[in-house]
């Protein structure tokens, strides 16, 4: 049987990154877009690049941005993919108040252009978007698929625009288009800038006396944190089943940043009280309170459920620095 053959946009990204490593375990020939930069931003598929019997074999490297059409169009119609899983973005929250013109650009226009792609190449795929729990953000929890949207941030409102855009394509032009509603979900391989890594972080190296003290923001916010390579299983499901339609993934448990800091400082042994500080500089103009989403439909539909829940995530996440600290 002919490997099916799956595009990834963002596969430098956490996600993407986790979701390669799973398509090529099931056989798929995986195709990533990858962005010039003056410096590496390989790092979480370096290992997949260093093995010669998957680079160039099964996996192939494209150079490419969400802002540039044409090229997407040169690269659907040549690798002419069964699957697309569109995760590139600016996904930083707090960035997208200071970049709001490139957030909409990239994570917004970016969509319709990847969109218009397809249409434009004539290529027969099933579309996969990577859609937010940040959509909802000042509808109170839990969310679900049927719950309003109400976006925060720049950000929250490009991603809204991207979602509309994918359904839009579902019904204009019958296209397998799936949205997928995520909450937060991290690993070890989270951006460092994000509230659980940085946490994660500073927590090991305060335990190790390398580190004194950590600054934060808003600690109330409440979040759903799951584990990103649940996650990206689920955004595939969601291809698999025979009707294209949209999906929240979550583990319908929610805790505060202070809880998190908590779990986090307990595993090497601290209190997170002694440490953490408080900076201006990480409050965002305007907060989502907070994201408890309720995924029974794709329990229901997909049979996807998480298994990692907030407080074994922080414990992990904490022992993983650790072991990097003592290597
Ligand atoms: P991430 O780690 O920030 O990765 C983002 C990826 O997008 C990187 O590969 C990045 O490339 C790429 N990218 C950024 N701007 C681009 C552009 N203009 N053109 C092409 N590629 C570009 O994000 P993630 O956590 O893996 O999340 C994956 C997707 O899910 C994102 O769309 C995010 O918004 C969405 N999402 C994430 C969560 C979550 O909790 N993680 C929840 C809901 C939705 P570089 O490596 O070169 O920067
Ligand atoms: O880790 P965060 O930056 O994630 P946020 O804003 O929830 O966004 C993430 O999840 C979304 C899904 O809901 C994704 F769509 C998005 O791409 C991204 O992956 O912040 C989490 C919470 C916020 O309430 C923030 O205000 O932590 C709070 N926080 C407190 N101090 C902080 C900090 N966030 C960061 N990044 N850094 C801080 O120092």
């Amino acid at each position: 049987m002919k490997n099916k053959v799956a595009l990834i946009t963002g596969i430098t990204g956490q996600d993407g990154s986790y979701l390669a490593e799973f398509l090529l375990a099931k056989d798929y020939i995986v195709h990533g877009i990858i962005r010039r930069s003056s410096s590496f931003n390989t790092d979480r598929i370096d290992h997949l690049i260093a093995d010669s019997k998957i680079m160039n074999n099964s996996l192939f490297l494209h150079y490419g941005d969400m802002t540039d059409g044409s090229r997407l169009v040169t690269l659907i119609k040549k690798i002419q993919p069964d699957e697309i899983y569109n995760l590139a973005a600016q996904s930083h929250v707090r960035v997208s108040f200071d970049e709001p013109e490139y957030t909409g650009d990239s994570v917004g226009i970016g969509t319709a252009r990847l969109l218009e792609a397809v249409r434009i190449a004539d290529v027969e795929t099933r579309f996969y978007q990577a859609s937010s729990s940040e959509m909802f953000g000042a509808t109170p929890p839990p969310q679900s698929e049927e719950t309003a949207f109400y976006p925060r941030s720049p950000y929250g409102a490009a991603k809204l625009y991207s979602y509309w855009m994918t359904r839009n394509y579902r019904e204009a032009y019958g296209l397998f288009a799936c949205n997928g509603i995520l909450f937060n979900h991290e690993s070890e391989r989270r951006g460092e800038t994000f509230v659980t890594r940085k946490i994660a972080i500073a927590a090991a190296r305060i335990a190790s006396g390398v580190q004194k003290d950590i600054y934060l923001g808003n600690l109330e916010a409440i979040r759903d944190w799951g584990y990103a390579p649940e996650y990206v299983e689920g955004m595939w499901m969601m291809l698999q089943h025979q009707k294209p339609d949209d999906y929240v993934l979550a583990t319908n448990t929610g805790y505060t940043v202070r809880e998190l800091a908590q779990f986090a400082f307990e595993t090497v042994g601290l209190n997170y009280v002694d440490y953490v500080k408080k900076d201006e500089r990480y409050v965002r103009p305007t907060e989502v309170d907070a994201l408890i989403g309720d995924y029974s439909k794709a329990k229901r539909v997909l049979g996807w459920s998480p298994k990692t829940l907030t407080p074994e995530l922080a414990t992990k996440m904490v022992n993983f620095e650790m072991a990097k600290l003592k290597n």
